[in-house]
């Protein structure tokens, strides 16, 4: 196996990627992707201060590494929870990575302990407060980290959170419906309420084994073990059947998550642009404004297609358009042209639109599509105890999944 670069010797395979790297390529790859995760999503800039969020584990201690070799201004703050056998270890890390490599770059540590700031252990808190230690735990570390960003004037908080972590968060929040979460799960969470830093993710676009490799092949000394509080919790219990079907069709948690985002991207802007509609609007379709720009739809359709023939993107796409539509007829648009190109697109997946959704449906259509497509591939993997779960919770909600031979197919229910 050659890199796909250099043509020396590779050390790691992406198949999602179907590309392979040596160590200095594959070192470029991350360090490409998060910078263009960094520019892309507009999350800070070189002159901004940025506080890194480190636990000691391969992903916040590779996102410092990338971060200073980059050349970001980026100092760190662990919180240590006082967690036995486990607490200890992973300062020691956070404290050796400080020495031997940010500090050379002129970046600091600061190390909270919850015992000393709290008064209490994370155990003893979590019995206070009568909620489970990882959720004390993760308030508590959001609360520290926000205020020391605060308090100290970082333009941003940064955590390590990768591709693996948003696609098995999104998987549960579809999962439990959970609609105001999926409104806010993105890459970048902006200081929108006094008080509240500015947070990123600039790892969305990496896989936990590729930072993993990156920390291996960089000589990055991280704490292997999990958090013994970890054990059974339902986010390792999402990863793995991500990584089972990651397994069987490589590309799965990048096309679910940036899928996601895709769609959340188009929801937002129909919205802002609805939102943002003239008084014309109001007074029927025949001299409203139009729906807005309509002609990314169609470019999505056909780069779908021209990836060959890839009509679940495609039919997504149809479904977005659909929504937009309703969306559009609710706030009087004139919907026409967008119905022209519903109807000319969907023609060429043998598809005829004929009944209208009510809009609640309709703006819950990409949402059911998007589990149909996991479930199916739950279904592929074998995984039937989960693609169950994603079929029982939608017939909760009155959506009734039919599979046949050769496709599913859901309606909602009547009465
Ligand atoms: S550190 Fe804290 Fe995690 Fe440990 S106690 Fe739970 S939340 S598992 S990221």
């Amino acid at each position: 196996m050659n890199c796909t670069k250099c043509k020396t010797k590779a050390v790691i395979d992406l198949p999602r990627h179907n590309a392979a790297f040596c160590t200095p390529c594959f070192t470029t790859y991350v360090h490409e992707q998060t910078a263009y995760a960094i520019k892309h999503q507009r999350m800070f800039g070189p002159e901004d201060r940025i506080l890194v969020a480190v636990s000691g584990g391969k992903d916040s201690l590779a996102l410092w590494d990338i971060l200073l070799k980059l050349g970001y201004k980026a100092d760190a703050l662990y919180v240590d929870l006082g967690i036995p056998g486990y607490s200890a270890k992973s300062r020691e890390k956070v404290e050796r990575f400080t020495e031997r490599v940010a500090r050379p770059h002129g970046a600091t540590l600061q190390i909270h302990t919850v015992q000393e700031e709290e008064g209490a252990g994370i155990k003893e808190l979590s019995n206070l407060v009568h909620r489970p230690t990882c959720a004390t735990c993760g308030t508590i570390k959001r609360y520290q980290f926000n205020k020391a960003a605060v308090e100290q004037e970082y333009d941003v908080m940064a955590t390590g959170h990768n591709l693996d972590d948003e696609a098995a968060r999104l998987l549960g929040n579809v999962l439990h419906w959970q609609e105001e979460y999926l409104d806010k799960q993105s890459p970048i969470l902006p200081a929108s309420v006094e008080g509240f830093a500015k947070k990123v993710k600039p790892l969305y676009r990496l896989a936990e084994r590729e930072l993993a490799a990156y920390a291996v092949l960089n000589k990055i000394d991280y704490i292997v073990e999990e958090c013994p509080m970890a054990k059974g919790s339902m986010m390792l219990l999402y990863k793995e059947a991500l990584n089972r079907l990651e397994t069987e069709s490589p590309g799965t948690k990048h096309r679910f998550y940036f899928g996601f985002l895709d769609k959340q991207a188009l929801r937002q802007g129909s919205g802002q642009a609805l939102r943002h509609g003239s008084p014309a609007d109001e007074v029927g379709a025949q001299h409203a404004a139009p729906l807005r720009d309509i002609t990314p739809f169609k470019q999505r359709f056909v780069d779908a297609m021209e990836d060959d023939f890839n009509t679940a993107q495609a039919a997504a796409t149809l479904f977005d358009l659909a929504r937009d539509i309703n969306r559009g007829r609710e706030a009087g648009a004139d919907i026409r042209p967008a119905q022209d190109m519903l109807r000319e697109l969907g023609g060429v997946l043998g598809l005829t639109f004929s009944v209208a959704e009510g809009p609640a449906m309709a703006d819950a259509s990409p949402f059911i599509d998007l589990l149909l497509e996991v479930r199916n591939e739950l279904r592929a993997s074998r995984n039937f105890a989960l693609a169950d779960r994603i079929r029982d919770g939608l017939t909760e909600r009155g959506v009734t999944v039919e599979d046949s031979a050769t496709r599913t197919a859901w309606r909602k229910r009547r009465g």
